[in-house]
């Protein structure tokens, strides 16, 4: 029997042709009956944001590779996946750029109050001198401390400091000596970097070690005019807790894109807090990036597919137990 690609997540045409070139490709959203049916018998699945877990894997006993349309890939369990030999890959470098630019775009959002001064304008209130009541604080020159610096740390720290003449601190799972002597970063400890940034720009990865990573007590440790922006995962923040830092003032005000359950729910206390601006988890999403995204992920899923070595391979255990 040939191979069948079920697809869980809307792909262009083109990616979807390439695909049916040379596999059966079936396409059905993971809340369709379709889904389960068709997972029953699919070797490669492709998409984005579903859950890949034991429960999942146990109903798809063909699976040889699962390609994440996606750079984070918390959404897998890569130990059971690797234990079963299926192959796992993901879509990293080609959206570093566009995420950078939306991460460093929603903290000057954020900072200058772009989205409460853009509704100010269009519900018409602007009919007098705008009130100091409506300042903003300023980005250039002041430190930003990014926690997670990979590859779109790097490119963040890159525009703020050539663009805006930051500082930038930086907390890592280790040392990153490229971007202390490119942007001279300064590395320090968690605490320390949360004592002096005046921006905290969380950048790592969900783990089990990073899960609820910022709490009550980070936020207490920030300074009250901090500016907090999470481009990562929701589950690295505590969201009570934030929403406690911002409705009592323990810090000034903070920018998301990303929500520990995403879309956020309607009456989640992020949706009445002025100080808070919100995304819903854009930062990848221009058509350039996203169509490089996808291909990416149907090269790698057809190289797999077809025995050769895929791109961006998150499993190579896997990989080398089949030579
Ligand atoms: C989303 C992202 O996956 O790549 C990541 O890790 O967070 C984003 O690119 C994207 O929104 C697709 O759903």
């Amino acid at each position: 029997m040939g191979e069948k690609v079920l697809v869980y997540s809307p792909i262009s045409e083109e990616g979807a042709r390439k695909l049916e070139e040379r596999f059966t490709v079936v396409m059905a959203t993971p809340d369709s009956p379709e889904f389960m049916k068709e997972l029953s018998s699919a070797t490669g699945l492709i998409g984005t944001g579903l859950k890949i877990d034991l429960a999942l894997l146990e109903r798809a006993p063909l699976l040889k590779v699962v390609s994440n349309i996606s750079v984070g890939y918390d959404n897998f369990d890569v130990e059971e996946l690797t234990r079963r030999g299926i192959l796992a890959t993901n879509t990293p470098d080609v959206l570093t750029e566009t995420t950078a630019d939306a991460i460093f775009g929603l903290l000057i959002a954020t900072a200058r109050r772009i989205p409460e001064l853009d509704k100010y304008v269009k519900e018409g209130h602007w009919n007098a001198r705008l009130s100091p009541s409506f300042f903003g604080v300023d980005v250039h020159g002041k430190k930003l401390g990014i926690i997670g610096m990979g590859k779109i740390g790097q490119a963040i720290a890159q525009r703020a400091r050539f663009g805006f003449k930051m500082d930038i601190l930086y907390h890592n799972r280790s040392r990153n000596l490229e971007a202390e002597e490119e942007f001279g970063a300064t590395y320090l400890e968690m605490d320390d970097l949360l004592r002096q940034a005046d921006f905290v720009c969380l950048m790592a990865p969900q783990t089990p070690e990073t899960i609820g990573l910022i709490s009550r007590r980070e936020f207490k440790l920030m300074k009250k005019s901090t500016i907090f922006i999470n481009g990562s995962r929701g589950g690295l923040v505590n969201e009570d807790d934030l929403a406690a830092a911002l409705k009592e003032g323990y810090i000034l005000a903070a920018g998301l894109d990303v929500y520990v359950q995403e879309p956020i729910a309607e009456n989640h206390p992020f949706l009445s807090l002025p100080n808070l601006v919100t995304l819903p988890h854009i930062g990848s999403a221009t058509s350039e990036t996203r169509e490089k995204m996808e291909k990416m992920a149907c090269r790698d899923l057809i190289a797999t597919l077809t025995g050769e070595r895929p791109g961006a391979l998150i499993n190579e255990e896997v990989m080398a137990g089949r030579v």
